[in-house]
């Protein structure tokens, strides 16, 4: 606080100066502008940022590079949704430097005045961003965040269990008789889970109506029965681990499960699924030495070689284009990850509703309460 308060009062000094302002009358009395300027006293960056993201999102050397390179240490830890994490920071959780909220998570966290703005002087490195990244309609310009990774919401299965699913059916209309049933999966998300609902009954993922609302419950409620559970975080390993024949999940989690079971694999079925982006963000709670440092950080990710490293890590597409460049033509044409426009063309984004936020949360919480 106090070296913000000093480091503003430099600022203005210094801006009074190039204004031409510095010792007229005009300036007010304790503010002793020098005529000369002087350098701006840089803000020494925290030597630890905390960095509260999606679990398995980054590959843990990374950590270790940065620190090696730049003394600042990152520690992790996680949530399992985006309502989660603005839950913990609407509630005054102060204690996080950089965040990793999707889409529509950034724009109601820019509407609530809850993220900082980033400078860019310390993020040179965002001209590696492919140029739809850079303005993206949530934040255009990249003012508050930088996008992360972006990825698709759709179903992985056992492939030596059963066939590829082609509908959302499977889930929202489960054959009793089928090996997935009762061994099924769906992500612990509001959002999500009424999204993958709405998309098999052909509605708008944003919708108001509340009669459409009520089909998706109903459809919501058809599958809880195949379901083993809802969950954001195993539901890769429980399929990988044979544990699951079927899971609503996000493909690139399902994809690093394909590493460990050859027999999983990720499919949209024909009515679409959900596009997401997700970004790194400074929560305005911050310091100025823990946004520095923050910032320094996603300078780094924003580096060719650790977008490589983030990405064959992950298995999620990476919004930059420098690091594509050096990614494998196996990797970046593997429709799983970069899907083709065909199918591109059936993915929705998911909005912010502003208050109608808690009808989607209301009915998914009678969903999961239902026996
Ligand atoms: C990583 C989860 C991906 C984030 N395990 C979905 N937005």
């Amino acid at each position: 606080m106090r070296t913000r308060l000093v480091v503003l009062g430099l600022l203005v000094a210094l801006l009074l100066v190039a204004c031409g302002g510095g010792g007229t009358e005009t300036a007010p009395a304790e503010s002793s502008a020098p005529t000369t300027p002087e350098p701006v006293a840089e803000v020494e960056p925290a030597q630890e940022i905390q960095f509260f993201n999606w679990s398995e999102y980054i590959d843990p050397d990374i950590y270790e590079i940065f620190e090696d390179e730049y003394g600042i240490r990152v520690v992790e830890s996680n949530f399992a949704s985006n309502e989660e994490m603005l839950a913990k920071l609407q509630g005054g959780a102060t204690g996080y430097d950089l965040i990793v909220p999707s889409d529509y998570t950034v724009a109601i966290m820019i509407e609530e005045g809850m993220l900082a703005e980033l400078d860019h002087a310390n993020i040179p490195n965002l001209e590696n961003l492919s140029p739809r990244f850079r303005q993206v309609p949530y934040d255009p310009g990249n003012k508050y965040c930088v996008p992360y990774q972006w990825g698709t919401t759709g179903i992985g299965y056992n492939s030596a269990l059963i066939d590829e699913p082609t509908s959302w059916a499977v889930l929202f209309d489960p054959d009793p008789n089928a090996p997935y049933y009762g061994r099924a999966m769906m992500l612990d998300d509001p959002r999500e889970g009424m999204a993958a609902a709405l998309v098999y009954l052909g509605y708008d993922i944003n919708t108001t109506d509340e009669a459409q609302l009520e089909e998706a419950k109903q459809a919501l409620l058809r599958a809880k029965p195949a379901l083993a559970g809802y969950d954001s975080d195993q539901f890769d390993d429980l399929l990988a681990a044979g544990e699951t024949v079927l899971t609503h999940g996000w493909n690139g989690d399902i994809l690093v499960a394909q590493e460990e079971n050859l027999d999983v694999a990720y499919t949209i079925p024909q009515e679409g699924g959900v596009v997401w982006i997700d970004n790194v963000c400074i929560p305005n709670t911050v310091t100025p030495e823990r946004k520095k440092a923050a910032e320094i950080f996603i300078n780094f990710l924003l580096r060719q070689d650790i977008g490589v490293l983030l990405s064959e890590f992950n298995y999620y597409a990476s919004p930059n284009a420098a690091a594509e460049e050096m990614l494998d033509e196996e990797f970046l044409s593997d429709p799983a990850v970069y899907p083709p426009p065909q199918v591109l063309d059936k993915l929705q984004y998911i909005e912010p509703l502003g208050d109608f936020e808690s009808v989607y949360q209301r009915i998914w919480d009678e969903v999961k309460a239902a026996r």
